[in-house]
């Protein structure tokens, strides 16, 4: 069962993901991103990468495309909060998406 975020791992672990482009969602203990690629191939390249890491993970994003965009939020459902496997696909994500962009 993965445990929410401590005060101290959100101030050191999520801090770097907000000011890489993550933002905090509104009304849930969760982070967003929205990423904009240069055509629907691209962002379904991006999300079948991402799909086979989160299903190694067996942690998995909260996503929605449309055309050349997708929005991803990411929170644990196991603790209705941030982990740190929320953490680790973020950065991951991030990693994939510097390719493709
Ligand atoms: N993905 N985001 C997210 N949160 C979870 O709690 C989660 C998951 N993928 C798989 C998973 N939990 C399983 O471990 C549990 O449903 C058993």
């Amino acid at each position: 069962m993965a445990a929410r975020l401590s005060d101290d791992e959100r101030a050191q672990k999520l801090r770097p993901l907000l000011a890489g482009g993550w933002a905090l969602a509104s009304g849930r203990d969760a982070i967003e991103r929205s990423f904009v690629f240069d055509s629907f191939t691209s962002a379904f390249a991006f999300m079948a990468a991402v799909a086979l890491h989160a299903e190694k993970m067996d942690h998995h994003p909260e996503w929605f495309n449309v055309y050349n965009r997708v929005d991803v939020t990411l929170s644990t459902h196991d603790c209705q909060g941030l982990s740190a496997r929320d953490i680790a696909l973020a950065a991951h994500i991030d990693r994939v998406a510097s390719k493709l962009l």
